[in-house]
Order: structure tokens, then C-alpha cells, then sequence
């Protein structure tokens, strides 16, 4: 990737089909190696208790810092592409998927349109998200308020640090 005109942004990575650490680990390669992206920080991966829909296997999940070179909206197109170059086959809303990749932040730009919202608006509440990217980014902020400290509000006891 080019370096100018970079912005810095948040992904949260999930898996929990299909052997999902490596499918999330393979999501991470391949976003430090696409054209458009290079990973900054990665967190460790985390085990993590099904939210939304409770009957399906447990989730591996991750958060990555990537500069880009991407718009936002942009960003989230080739994070849909990648998902589905890496297999995914979209079924039902919150049921068991290959990888999932979500853009949760972009800069500290605020957007809120049908197909894209940043921050994310649910981040703020998914321990599976907060506490990975607690790990990489305390400091960042969502609606002024810290990563860690929304984290630390959350319940965590289904949140598993598994691999550094
Ligand atoms: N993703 C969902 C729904 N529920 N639960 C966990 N633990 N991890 C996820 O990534 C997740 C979820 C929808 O994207
Ligand atoms: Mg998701
Ligand atoms: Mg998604």
C-alpha cells in the first residue's frame, strides 16, 4: 500500500464455523496483504460466548488497527469482498458464519446511513468487540468516552483470552 493519503481504522474479525481461529487468523493476513490495507495492531484471539442467537458453537474474534487508503464506504465494500474470498455464505442474521468482518471505526468520523454507521453503533455494547479492542486501542474513543473504560463496564466472564 501507498502511503499518502492513509487514514486509520478499527475492524472487529469473527468467526465461528469452519475452524474459525485460522479463518480469523487467514482474515488478518489477508488484510495486511491487500492492496489497500496494512494491519497496525493486532489483538490476541478471544473465545467468546454467542451473543443474539445463543444456539451455536462459540466464536473466535479479534479486532485489528488498519491504515488505509480506503474511503470508508469503500473500506466497507472490500471488507464484504474479502469475506466473501474467504468463503463466507451469508445465512441467517447473527447465526453461525465463516468470518465476519466489521468496520467499527474509521478516524473519529461519525457516519449514519442506511448501509453504513460509524462508530458502529452496537460496538459500545459487545464485550466480544470492546475487550480485544480495549487490548490494542485503550485509548481510542467512542462518542468521547474510552475504549477501555466501555470495556470495563462490560460483563467479560464469557470472554476468553486464548492466544496472544
Ligand atoms: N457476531 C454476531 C452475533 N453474535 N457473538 C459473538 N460472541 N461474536 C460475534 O462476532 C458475534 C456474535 C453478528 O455479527
Ligand atoms: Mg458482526
Ligand atoms: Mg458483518
Amino acid at each position: 500500500m501507498s502511503d499518502s493519503a492513509t487514514a486509520l481504522a478499527y475492524v472487529a474479525l469473527g468467526a465461528n464455523i469452519d475452524a474459525p481461529e485460522a479463518r480469523v487468523s487467514e482474515a488478518m493476513q489477508c488484510l495486511d496483504a491487500a492492496p489497500f490495507g496494512r494491519v497496525m495492531a493486532r489483538s490476541s484471539l478471544y473465545r467468546t460466548a454467542p451473543v443474539g442467537k445463543l444456539d451455536q458453537p462459540d466464536f473466535i474474534n479479534a479486532v485489528v488497527a488498519l491504515q488505509t487508503s480506503l474511503a470508508p464506504r469503500d473500506l466497507m465494500r472490500a471488507l464484504l469482498g474479502l469475506e466473501a474470498r474467504l468463503g463466507r455464505v451469508r445465512g441467517e442474521r447473527n447465526g453461525p458464519r465463516r468470518i465476519d468482518l466489521d468496520l467499527i471505526a474509521y478516524e473519529d468520523r461519525r457516519i449514519d446511513t442506511p448501509d453504513l454507521q460509524l462508530p458502529h453503533p452496537r460496538a459500545g455494547e459487545r464485550g466480544f468487540v470492546m475487550v480485544p479492542w480495549a487490548e490494542i486501542a485503550p485509548d481510542a474513543r467512542i462518542g468521547g468516552v474510552r475504549v477501555a473504560d466501555l470495556a470495563a463496564r462490560l460483563p467479560c466472564h464469557d470472554i476468553a483470552r486464548i492466544e496472544a
